[in-house]
């Protein structure tokens, strides 16, 4: 089976290299799609064997996403893994991640944070994944309970179908929406999480981006 594990990246040179180094022994090809990075994060992620595709300038997580689809449908992907580069995911998890994908049980699993009583989320982030997720649910009419978790398997069926529109961090929420409209049989399964490092952007701006657009997504639908 080829899995690939897709990391879109920007400026993550601090945990890049780790998390490539771990997600190598779970997958048969790394491939991550560094955004315009003004660090080093292209060289470290090409040194730990990793497929690198540079976008010169930053273009937006779902850009970013969207190609790592397009690569797993050209090199025939049988399951594509996304996870994140910042270190907040457990590549050893990915076997379970994707194991209901190879027992034909689900087409897009998704890693959710909040089916694992032990992880400990920051407050803040918990109410604005919590609205994020009640409208995405109420709006794709798929109920999940970690819309935004960016640790998700895809099958080949899903890997087929999904083309996204969304060029930023609402991304995650586009896939329920499309996963109802392709019939794609969404499952969640518990992940640990980690929030050491203090936020990239300010959580209050960043949720309230991603909340307008799946606003707007709501009443494109
Ligand atoms: N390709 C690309 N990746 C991005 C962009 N913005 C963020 N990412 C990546 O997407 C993943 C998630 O982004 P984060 O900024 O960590 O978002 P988050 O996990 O919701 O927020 P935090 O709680 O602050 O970590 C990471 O791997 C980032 O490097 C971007 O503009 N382009
Ligand atoms: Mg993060």
């Amino acid at each position: 089976m080829k899995i690939i594990a897709g990391i879109p990246a920007y400026n993550e040179e601090k945990f890049i290299g780790k998390v490539i180094e771990e997600t190598k022994k779970y997958v048969s090809q790394v491939i991550v799609v560094n955004d315009g990075s003004t660090d080093k994060t292209a060289t470290i992620a090409q040194k730990e064997g990793a497929l690198v595709i540079n976008h010169k300038n930053n273009k937006g997580k779902g850009i970013a996403v969207n190609k790592l689809f397009y690569k797993s449908r050209d090199i025939k992907a049988d399951i594509l893994v996304l996870l994140d580069a910042d270190g907040q995911h457990q590549p050893k998890e990915i076997p379970s991640l994707i194991k209901p994908i190879i027992n034909n049980k689900a087409d897009i699993v998704i890693g959710s944070r909040f089916l694992n009583i032990k992880n400990f989320i920051p407050s803040d982030r918990k109410i604005g994944l919590y609205i994020l997720t009640l409208l995405t649910n109420f709006g794709s009419r798929i109920k999940v309970t970690d819309s935004q978790s960016g640790f998700r398997a895809f099958s080949k069926k899903a890997i087929n179908n999904l083309y996204f529109k969304e060029k930023g961090l609402a991304v995650e929420s586009e896939m329920q929406f499309l996963a109802k409209e392709k019939k794609l049989r969404m499952l969640e399964i518990p992940i640990t999480t980690l929030y050491e490092e203090k936020a990239k952007r300010n959580p209050l701006f960043h949720g309230f981006g991603v909340l307008i657009r799946v606003v707007l997504l709501i009443l494109k639908k």
